[in-house]
């Protein structure tokens, strides 16, 4: 029933809703709707009450990550359609992949905190109590496993493009961070389960810092957030948008092999081609020149001899001649 009363006041955006309409609406007193909105409220929903008009969601951003908000207007056909939303969890990532067999195509899981966030190759993630976005999409392609690395790329270029479209200047760091004014803001990490000839799952995380973060030692010179950079923008908006964005680009992909708007995309809002950076592969350093992002999605470098290499993701970190990037 909460969830009903929550959906009356979410479609009606602009004005109130009496209390007399939601009870006609749903068929239950006055006073049990007033005990329900008491409860979303608590549950952080800022929901006003005026004498003789009565509720509306104040003003202010939406931020609450429970799936009803999400699933409000979302516009996927089955990305986010089954959401799953922790309070805290060891990772997102981990969840999805104990239960990735069990899980439909396309749901989504997300935590307010996580307690072991990781990064590739065993490394740490910083997520924080309600600081970002800590979630993971389940996906199940007709693929073959040497297929799936493209999907970085997909993820990448949904959230730059969300990102964009929300107003926000964000730039992708091949192969899988976004940043804004060369800071880390976002990080994507890919895991695989498959058999030789056929992929299981895939589970793609995302991880984007939002409200002002106490980043921990060597972060605070490389991480920002948005509310650092000034962009004072929902989660909610923003993880819908990336849904969308996704489901786009992904079916392309999975359905017709199409990866142009992908490419595009990664390379209209590249960070680095054009410019000098370091490659590091196995703690060796080497300055090159970042040329473009070729047809497989794949990173075309010069190096110092004027030799031209192309780097599949995964392979290397790069770095920026001056600092991250
Ligand atoms: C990544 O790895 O950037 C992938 C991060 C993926 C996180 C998501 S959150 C939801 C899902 N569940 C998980 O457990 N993980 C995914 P990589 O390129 O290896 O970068 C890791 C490095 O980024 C660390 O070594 C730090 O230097 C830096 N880092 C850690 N936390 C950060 C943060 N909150 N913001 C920016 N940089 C961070």
């Amino acid at each position: 029933m909460r969830e009903k009363i929550l959906k009356v006041i979410l479609d009606n955006e602009e004005g109130f809703v009496s209390g007399e309409e939601l009870s006609k609406k749903l068929g239950i007193s006055r006073t049990a709707i007033w005990k329900h909105i008491k409860v979303l409220r608590e549950q952080g929903y800022n929901i006003e009450s005026v004498n003789k008009k009565g509720y509306r969601l104040a003003d202010e951003p939406n931020d609450l990550l429970n799936p009803q908000n999400i699933y409000h207007n979302l516009k996927t056909s089955f990305i986010g359609k089954h959401i799953l939303h922790f309070d805290t969890i060891d990772s997102t990532n981990n969840y999805a992949k104990r239960l990735g067999n069990e899980l439909v195509d396309g749901s989504v899981i997300i935590s307010e905190e996580q307690t072991k966030g990781k990064g590739r190759l065993g490394r740490v993630w910083q997520s924080k109590a309600g600081d970002g976005i800590w979630m993971s999409i389940v996906l199940k392609p007709d693929l073959v496993p040497n297929k799936a690395p493209f999907i970085t790329l997909i993820g990448g270029a949904s959230i730059v493009k969300a990102l964009n479209n929300l107003g926000v200047n964000a730039q992708i760091k091949w192969p899988n961070d976004i940043v804004i004014n060369n800071k880390k803001l976002c990080g994507i990490l890919t895991e695989l389960s498959a058999e030789i000839e056929r992929v299981n799952y895939i589970v793609l995380g995302i991880g984007m810092n939002v409200k002002d973060t106490d980043f921990d030692g060597e972060l605070q010179d490389k991480a920002t957030s948005l509310y650092m950079e000034n962009y004072k923008v929902s989660r909610v908006d923003i993880v819908k948008e990336i849904l969308y964005q996704f489901e786009k680009l992904y079916l392309d992909y999975v359905e017709k092999n199409n990866k142009k708007e992908v490419l595009d995309i990664c390379r209209k809002y590249s960070a680095i081609i054009d410019k000098e950076i370091y490659v590091i592969k196995n703690d060796k350093r080497e300055l090159v020149n970042c040329i473009g992002i070729n047809e497989d999605g794949n990173l075309i470098i010069e190096n110092e001899e004027g030799k031209l290499q192309e780097i599949m993701s995964g392979e290397v970190s790069i770095r920026g001649v001056k600092g991250y990037v």
